[in-house]
């Protein structure tokens, strides 16, 4: 077998963001343009040389030729097992897993999340390390130096593999296995709930689910899972089967476009109990009950009130960590657990040391990202199970064990405003702005609210004390209300300005506003500091979530 060194000059765009590095498919079609950065991986994550590698996609566009160029370079780089899902598809949770599971030295996912998909759309490709999570930004930071002076990149002259179908291919050093992308997850998924507890009420629909898998990697997971394993109706799937553009879709699981989960979900009676969606790379979740959406940061906070009651996390919680923009609902069942709670940057790489160091059992993210001590990824069926595991066990609807909770702790009205395409540098500029604005703001009284803290968002890892600077202005309320800024590091056009908002109400009187309404003077407060009309001509957001 030949080995071929080819030559190759830097890209000077490949600095990976929130979750890998993502570009459009055309960027990614150019010449030497993955090679270049899967060589900087390579070049950074020597221990991949004689060690396992796992390697698997969300099943997007391009995915499957990515996985043949990377199975050529993994050779060439002397990996000595590399497990790949039939397909090439490998959800991110499956594959965090798995890389737990046979002790492997990292795994790459083709992935670019919730991003749209096809030839026009986004593609992306990330490294998971020994623990199974996101690699940190040390490791990030040095592939992108890294690729900044690649000259060539090795690969295998091998002819393509056959992904169709489960086997064995022994290349020169390196063994290629082709594996069932769901037994091994599905099995996981098994020892951590209570199948028979749920499989007693779906089998004969006592309770009923719909499952939107948005043509995305979770189709056969879901259908491995909830009707094979725990006896779901043939209909409690939809958009279950894979496709290359999503059905043309937007994999993103949210009220805008989970649409017809929602519809479903709306009908009144007749709709099932309890409705989910999960996204590109199955690992978020959205959570409806009947006529009944419970938003990501309640759901972490109601997970970690009830965790107790279900046999897996029976033990109880060493703690929770929940990332700077997530509402701090979770925060106030921590206090009354007395257990610690910590607020991370965005990411999930954040999260990797807490679980690491068993400090935190679970953890989540507002923009539908919840997890646990399970693998290092946040994980979109484990979260649907745990919430199927919660009904059965409290025999109480979605939307009960949502008010009851709201009744205990309190409500926190909580919603995210997108300001999508700006241009780049108008965007940094606003950034900057608030950054010097914040630091006069303490004290000062905005539309009646007194500012208590407000701060550029820095974060010292209590397990290896690295310091993160810069991940969003955080602007925090007397009355516990809050606003949160930050540019988003996931897209792949101009810039997205993201606005938290939150407003905490402990009267059970008022726990029935409509969320906007409930959120309207902070909206206003936010639109005003980041002086949205001035900069970029923008009063209103294009998605509200
Ligand atoms: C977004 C979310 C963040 C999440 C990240 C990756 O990042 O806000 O919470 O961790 O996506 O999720 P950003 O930088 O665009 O705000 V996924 O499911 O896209 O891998
Ligand atoms: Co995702």
């Amino acid at each position: 077998m030949n080995i071929q060194k080819i030559s190759s000059t830097p890209f000077s765009d490949q600095k990976p963001g929130t979750s890998g590095l993502r570009k459009k498919v055309t960027v990614f079609q150019t010449a030497h343009y993955l090679e270049n950065f899967v060589q900087a991986i390579f070049n950074v994550a020597t221990e991949l040389k004689g060690n396992m590698l796992i390697l698997g996609g969300d099943g997007r566009y391009y995915n499957t030729s990515a996985i043949q160029t990377i199975l050529k370079m993994a050779v060439a780089h002397g990996v000595s097992h590399i497990k790949v899902g039939t397909n090439g598809l490998l959800s991110t949770p499956a594959v965090s897993h798995l890389i737990r599971k046979n002790s492997a030295a990292g795994g790459i996912i083709l992935t670019a999340s919730h991003n749209p998909g096809g030839p026009a759309g986004d593609f992306g490709i990330k490294f998971n390390s020994a623990n199974g999570g996101p690699a940190e930004t040390k490791f990030t930071d040095q592939v992108y130096t890294g690729s900044q002076h690649i000259n060539q990149y090795s690969i295998a002259e091998i002819d393509d593999v056959a992904l169709n179908e489960s086997g064995t291919f022994q290349v020169g050093d390196t063994l290629i296995e082709i594996i069932d992308p769901v037994c091994d997850y599905a099995d996981l998924m098994e020892e951590i709930f209570d199948f028979d507890k749920m499989k007693a009420l779906l089998d004969g629909a006592t309770l009923n689910i719909c499952f939107d898998a948005m043509h995305a990697i979770t189709g056969p997971y879901a259908t491995e899972i909830f009707q094979r394993r725990l006896g779901a109706s043939n209909d409690s799937i939809i958009n279950a089967t894979p496709l290359e553009d999503f059905g043309g879709g937007h994999p993103d699981p949210n009220l805008i476009y989970a649409k017809e989960l929602v519809e479903r979900l709306y009908r009144g009676e007749e709709s099932p109990d309890l409705g989910a969606a999960s996204d590109g790379d199955g690992d978020r979740y959205m959570l409806l009950g009947k006529s009944f959406f419970v938003n990501p940061s309640d759901c972490l906070a109601i997970m970690t009130a009830n965790a107790h009651l279900l046999s897996g996390y029976k033990q109880g919680l060493s703690g929770v960590a929940r990332s700077l923009p997530t509402s701090r609902a979770v925060d106030k069942v921590a206090a009354k657990l007395k257990i610690e709670c910590y607020e991370t940057p965005t990411g999930w790489k954040y999260f990797g040391n807490l679980l690491d160091d068993q400090r935190i059992t679970l953890c989540g993210e507002e923009s539908f990202g919840g997890g646990s001590d399970h693998i290092r990824e946040k994980d979109g069926i484990w979260a649907v199970l745990f919430w199927l595991n919660l009904i059965t066990v409290k025999q109480q609807s979605v939307e009960a064990i949502t008010r009851a909770h709201w009744a205990e702790f309190g409500r926190h009205y909580y919603s995210r405003h997108d300001y999508e395409g700006l241009e780049s540098g108008t965007a940094e500029q606003l950034m900057k702005g608030l950054r010097e604005r914040v630091k006069r703001l303490k004290g000062e009284t905005l539309n009646g609210h007194t500012v208590s803290v407000s701060d550029d968002f820095s974060y010292i890892d209590p397990v290896d004390h690295s310091v993160t600077n810069h991940q969003g202005i955080r602007i925090i309320f007397d009355d516990e209300s809050r606003i949160v800024f930050r540019l988003s590091g996931t897209g792949t056009e101009g810039a997205t300005l993201r606005v938290y908002l939150e407003r905490y109400e402990a009267n059970p009187d008022l726990h029935d506003l409509e969320t906007q309404a409930a959120l309207a003077d902070m909206i206003a407060i936010a639109v005003d500091l980041a002086e949205l009309k001035a900069r970029c001509g923008r009063d209103q957001p294009d998605i509200i979530t």
